[in-house]
């Protein structure tokens, strides 16, 4: 079934920029003051607690590529996409309070060595945590720039070992019914299931995330965990996962089956190929009123090109 998705933008309900900023100035003045020590030592263990928990002490990250300023915490937190908490861009968040974070944990399968599944406070410390400012772009023209809370995806290949048959990676999303009211219509094929190559997750850009501006992931950004591959359009980055799959073969993902035509596979963010019903050449940010060009790769050309090299991104789009 395809999603009529509505891709003109309303303007946003923007609250002033000021409320990321005193965050950041909260995060540095507890650096500063030297409590960031008491803060920061057990970040799995403060994890643990509801969305909107401090995260303490967080790595600084080479690979916050962009100085384009971040987008409000209230426009990201009240602005997207989580189709089983409802259809539109403002029931995730009016909807998601009703998802249960804890107890929670994820299962790695498929062709690895041996399956394991993981409970969440210990994945939250399977490597310091960093903060990654990115751009991102949602295939319906919107996008915005989101400091996210995470690790790369490759701190995982230290706990699993994949076999040599593993080419893909499927990220499978909770589906239940009793916490997500919208999983009993058939909006989409439940559960919500995405799937990149082996060699894009573990490009050093491709991140789990738990949190974003220095506090732990809302529930409708996907807590607790979810995944972000910041040169792919939105929908690649699965929320609140519950099973890391390995397989051989590309699998058909929630978005190929729902309309083949409009949502490839590999959805990097391609201006020069238009969705099926608009253009892709532009986007709107969240919270500015002119459009801005589309950058190929979403701006990240030069660190993720070449995994596509001799590929032709005209059809596999
Ligand atoms: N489980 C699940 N994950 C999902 C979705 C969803 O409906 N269900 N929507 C996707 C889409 S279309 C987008 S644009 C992003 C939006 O989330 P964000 O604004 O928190 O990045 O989440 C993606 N992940
Ligand atoms: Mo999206």
């Amino acid at each position: 079934m395809l999603i009529r998705h509505p891709h003109n933008i309303p303007p946003s309900n923007i609250t002033d920029p000021a409320v990321y900023a005193s965050r950041r100035k909260f995060i540095h003045t507890m650096l500063l003051a030297g409590s960031a020590g008491a803060l920061g030592v057990a970040h799995g263990q403060q994890a643990a607690g509801t969305p909107g928990a401090s995260l303490g002490k967080l790595q600084s990250s080479p690979f916050s590529l962009t100085d384009d300023k971040p987008t409000p915490f209230k426009s990201v937190s009240t602005y997207g996409n989580f189709y089983e908490f409802g259809p539109d861009k403002e029931s995730p968040a009016r909807n998601a309070y009703r998802l249960r974070t804890r107890p929670w944990s994820v299962t790695v399968d498929g062709e690895v060595k041996t399956a394991k599944t993981f409970a969440i406070e210990d994945i939250l410390n399977w490597a310091p945590l960093e903060e990654r400012i990115y751009r991102m772009r949602c295939v319906e023209g919107w996008s915005a720039v989101i400091p996210w809370v995470g690790f790369p995806f490759s701190e995982l290949l230290k706990h699993v070992e994949p076999t040599g048959n593993a080419k893909f990676v499927e990220f499978w999303t909770l589906a239940d019914p009793e916490q997500m009211p919208y999983v009993r219509i058939p909006l989409l094929d439940w559960p919500y299931m995405e799937a990149i190559r082996l060699d894009e997750a573990r490009h050093p850009l491709t991140i789990l995330a738990v949190g974003m501006y220095g506090e732990t992931m809302p529930k409708q950004n996907g807590a607790p965990l979810r995944l972000v591959v910041p040169w792919k359009y939105g929908f690649k980055g699965a929320k609140s996962i519950v099973r890391i799959r390995f397989v051989e073969k590309q699998p058909a993902t929630t978005w190929t089956k729902a309309g083949p035509e409009e949502y490839g596979f590999y959805s990097n963010v391609n201006p020069d190929v238009p969705h099926r019903r608009w253009s892709q050449s532009h986007e709107r940010r969240l919270g500015e009123f002119f459009k801005r060009k589309t950058l190929p790769f979403n701006g990240y050309a030069e660190q993720v090109a070449g995994l596509y090299a001799g590929m032709d991104l005209q059809k596999n789009f």
